[in-house]
């Protein structure tokens, strides 16, 4: 298998707004960013990937671009983003940009533009518009990602334009070869200012289906099958990696809704030349209630299942794509909360499921603040909830499915995305040293108890062990590219695991559970030798023969002899 960077790297995901402020505004900004590189060089990462810094309204923070080549007025200016740029590459780290072109702002001058006439506007044509039906309804029955109808009227043209995501955030029209034209274009101003790659946001929804159909007969309908990963999708990226993407040493990562293995082969195998690596949403389902409102509709996860997806993504992809490796980011709730323990057993949980993640076959993506174990926020009213999907959720929720405010709360507790987005907690002094502000959203009040400084003076921090994780991958290829067989595939509380490098064997075993679980080693492993690499509990450097009884969300990871 090829050696490259983003297989051997570590990435480190910044959401812009929440990191830290210089300005005392309350916002997060570049110059904050700036004054953080030292801590994230000391943590280790190879790679910054950061969330959108383009000029936006925010209605989706930053995830609805109006001018795709100028930073955001809060977030400070170009020479502060060329700045970090620097100061990222002398020390030795690299800067992924988020690519957001499935939509851009109905800001951005190109909408402005098309939603200024039909006839003779060369415009008209970057987005996606249609009549009516005949009963004057909308083009089709499709649902948008953040509730209701994807299609929003246009007064000025009596026509209908399609949004995926808010109104705010028309879809950009990939059939048309010119809007194809310009966003190449302007992937190769950012990659020409040097940055070393790109995350595309939901990157497999920009071909539709021809006709744009409706989604079955319902009034309205999740249309999906019309747009993830449509007709045209592989040609579009094949046409992109051709004429920006190719001969450069960069990454790529896309993210995909609804990606399954065998498409994902499709976009990574790397003879075909579309992208290096996918965020798939499957691990991200699992808490799902089948049939339900999608992702609100709650259920407790079940470690067979995060075993069954775990595998068929590491089996499928080996040897024939990449794996991107993550539990959470700005869109999800805190990993801890969500797959370990937020309580008495946070740190080991946190350490446990990093464990997890940074032993898988792909490359590891660590979210702000996950480094430190930060967990869900439980803000006490709807009124200090930000996100737009978890408002649109509560009204929807509230007002037309009948759900009562209490149940729709309990749902934005364990879902929402300000979980994720609640401030950085740097420190224990007033709003976490994030601000010497107002902050845009309130800090999470656990502040005073887990935070950077706290984490990096005390050694046996979750910080530390992220360090020690991040540290080991240098050493170690096998961590990036050995090849990964599960154990005690039904045993009800470990996740054990195998990983292979030539003649080298790695054995990695995790108590998922908060009791003790008992791991005896499975007959093929029987007689053998190992030697501890890394345990998130104190442990004696061999491999007990007679087999392991392990604490509490314990973790351990054994190189076999
Ligand atoms: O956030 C989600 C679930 O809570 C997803 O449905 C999410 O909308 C989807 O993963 C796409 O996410 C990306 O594009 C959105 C933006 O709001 C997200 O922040 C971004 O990561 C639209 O640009």
């Amino acid at each position: 298998m090829e050696r490259t960077f983003w297989k051997e790297g570590v990435v480190y995901q910044i959401y812009p707004r929440s990191f830290m402020d210089s300005g005392g505004d309350g916002i997060g900004d570049l110059k904050g960013i700036l004054s953080k590189l030292d801590y994230l060089k000391y943590l280790g990462v190879d790679i910054v990937w950061l969330s959108p810094v383009y000029k936006s309204p925010n209605d989706d923070n930053g995830y609805d671009i109006s001018d795709y080549c100028a930073i955001m007025d809060e977030f400070g200016t170009m020479a502060d983003w060329e700045a970090l740029l620097e100061g990222l590459h002398i020390r030795g780290m690299r800067l992924i940009m988020d690519l957001v072109v499935n939509h851009s702002s109905d800001e951005h001058e190109w909408f402005v533009e098309s939603r200024s006439s039909k006839e003779n506007n060369p415009y008209r044509d970057y987005y996606i518009w249609r009549p009516g039906k005949p009963d004057g309804t909308e083009p089709n029955n499709w649902l948008s990602f953040f509730g209701g109808s994807a299609w929003a009227y246009d007064e000025g043209t009596g026509e209908y334009y399609l949004h995926l995501f808010t109104k705010k955030q028309p879809d950009l029209n990939w059939e048309n070869p010119k809007l194809r034209k310009e966003v190449y274009g302007m992937m190769s101003f950012w990659l020409e200012k040097g940055i070393d790659g790109f995350r595309m946001d939901v990157i497999n929804c920009i071909s539709k289906t021809e006709g744009l159909p409706d989604a079955g007969t319902a009034r309205y309908a999740w249309g999906g099958e019309h747009f993830l990963n449509g007709p045209r999708i592989h040609e579009y990226l094949q046409e992109m990696n051709r004429s920006v993407l190719a001969g450069r040493d960069i990454m790529t990562v896309g993210e995909m809704p609804g990606v399954t293995p065998e498409e994902a082969v499709l976009y990574t195998d790397p003879e075909r030349r579309e992208v290096h690596m996918v965020f798939q949403f499957e691990t991200m389902d699992i808490d799902t209630a089948p049939g339900g409102s999608g992702k609100w509709s709650l259920k407790p996860w079940e470690l067979r299942d995060l075993k069954a997806v775990t595998t068929k993504w590491q089996t499928e992809l080996h040897g024939k794509g990449w794996n991107s490796l993550y539990l959470n980011n700005h869109d999800q709730p805190r990993m801890v909360s969500r797959f370990g323990s937020d309580g008495a057993l946070r740190k080991v949980s946190a350490k446990l499921l990093a464990t997890f993640l940074h032993t898988l076959q792909g490359t590891p993506y660590i979210y702000q603040g996950e480094e430190l174990g930060m967990t869900n926020v439980r803000f006490p009213s709807i009124q200090e909830y930000k996100d737009v999907e978890t408002l649109n959720f509560y009204r929807e929720a509230v007002n037309e499915w009948g759900w009562t405010p209490e149940q729709a709360m309990a749902s934005i507790y364990a879902k929402s995305r300000d979980n994720a987005r609640t401030p950085m907690q740097w420190d224990d002094s007033a709003n976490a040293g994030f601000t010497t502000g107002t902050p845009w959203i309130g800090i999470h009040p656990n502040y005073t108890e887990i935070n950077a400084k706290e984490a990096m003076a005390d050694p046996d921090s979750v910080f530390h062990y992220y360090r020690r994780l991040i540290g080991l991958r240098r050493e170690h290829p096998i961590m990036a590219y050995g090849e990964y067989r599960l154990l005690l595939e039904d045993h009800p509380q470990i996740y054990a695991y195998t990983r292979q490098l030539e003649s080298e064997q790695w054995l990695v075993i995790l108590n998922f559970s908060e009791g003790e679980a008992r791991f005896e080693s499975p007959e093929e492993l029987k007689g053998a030798e190992g030697q501890l690499i890394i345990a998130n509990y104190p442990a004696d450097p061999g491999m007990p023969a007679s087999g392991i009884t392990l604490r509490p969300y314990e973790a351990r990871v054994y190189r076999l002899k």
